[in-house]
């Protein structure tokens, strides 16, 4: 299940308190003081993990706490430190404090480890009390407690290209055609609830990674269809490529303004990105029909201050131009 923002509250484990003990031993009648000191308390950290891309895990949580230290023991032996406790995250996590909406951390790379709320230190034994002037201290010290935070975990996932289009354009055959990504396909419009993330590979050693999202309708700034707030999840892409489908009911004209405007509307940041235009599944009309809508589109795209990194008909039916798409982006990636 795809889920992007969870609240969820965080608690450090409590120092182990220090004991007060003494020496028994034969033929010792008046041991000394002996109480050893608590273990520490565990620790919060977070781990960027590549293997999860949502934050499902975390639905029915409420609260993780990390493990308590022990308390002291005799013969000045440490209570057993509490286990550290890490919350496993994907990647494009945001931490936020949950009581003023401030970024604390934000997660970007596989394996990164960050400490977050560091356990109580553990409280002193008696032992630690003794002196040329009190060789019997009764005292021993409580362990501090732990720290608690409530946060809010976001996701906003990280790709290199994002897929901007209405629905039903061929995103997501583009990118089960290019990338590993697997998501469903179907002729109707909105198949695609939520965002997905795919690897398209150059060679051997370079690839680039491209998120395939939700269709944009017009209006969609003011919630019709899915809204727009899956877009948050495209804002860390270098790259967008609008897709424009050459069937569609719209014209090419009008799908491109209507984007354009409710991503502007959006944010104004997205708007200014970078972007491709690839003219979608060009196996349906003939050469000639094509031809005319490219050029009167060409037009159109010249009216519009930002202009786009390159337009590029295709076809994921009939493959036409995929390695071209494929080289531009990753080329124009390098570039950026
Ligand atoms: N002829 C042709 N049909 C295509 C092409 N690409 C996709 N389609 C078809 O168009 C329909 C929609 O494709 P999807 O990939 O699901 O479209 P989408 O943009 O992801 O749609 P949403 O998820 O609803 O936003 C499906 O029936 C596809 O088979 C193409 O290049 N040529
Ligand atoms: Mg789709």
């Amino acid at each position: 299940m795809f889920i992007d923002k969870v609240k969820l509250k965080l608690s450090s484990g409590k120092g182990g308190d220090g004991i007060v003990s003494w020496r028994r031993e034969k033929f010792v009648p008046l041991g000394g003081p002996d109480g050893g000191h608590g273990g520490k308390g565990g620790d919060i950290f977070f781990r960027v993990d590549n293997n999860s891309h949502t934050l499902g895990a975390f639905r029915n949580i409420k609260h993780l706490k990390a493990e308590d230290g022990e308390k002291g023991k005799i013969q000045k032996a440490y209570g057993k430190y509490g286990e550290g406790l890490y919350v496993t995250v994907p990647p494009g996590t945001v931490i936020k404090d949950a009581e003023t909406g401030e970024t604390l951390i934000d997660l970007i790379n596989d394996g990164d480890e960050v400490m977050f709320l560091k356990g109580g230190r553990g409280g002193l034994g008696n032992s630690a009390f003794k002196s040329s002037w009190n060789q019997q201290p009764t005292k021993a010290l409580p362990g501090q407690p732990g720290l608690t935070k409530e946060v809010f975990l976001e996701l906003k996932l990280i790709s290199d290209i994002a897929l901007v289009g209405f629905p039903n354009v061929g995103k997501s055959t583009l990118i089960a055609t290019i990338s590993n990504a697997r998501p469903e396909i179907a002729n109707y419009e909105f198949t695609t609830l939520t965002p997905k993330l795919g690897t398209v590979n150059i060679d051997y050693r370079r690839s680039f990674v491209i998120a395939d999202i939700p269709g944009i309708i017009e209006g969609a700034s003011d919630g019709k269809g899915l809204g727009l707030e899956f877009l948050s999840h495209i804002e860390r892409s270098k790259i967008l490529l609008f897709m424009l489908d050459v069937s569609n009911y719209r014209d090419l004209e009008t799908q491109y303004k209507a984007l354009r405007i409710e991503l502007k509307l959006y944010s104004e940041k997205l708007y200014e990105r970078d972007f491709g235009i690839a003219l979608t599944k060009i196996d349906t009309l003939i050469e000639e029909d094509l031809n005319i809508k490219i050029s009167e589109f060409s037009k159109v795209v010249e009216n519009f201050e930002k202009k786009p990194l390159f337009i590029l008909p295709i076809s994921a039916v009939s493959h036409s131009n995929l390695e071209q798409l494929k080289f531009l982006l990753f080329e124009n990636l390098e570039i950026n």
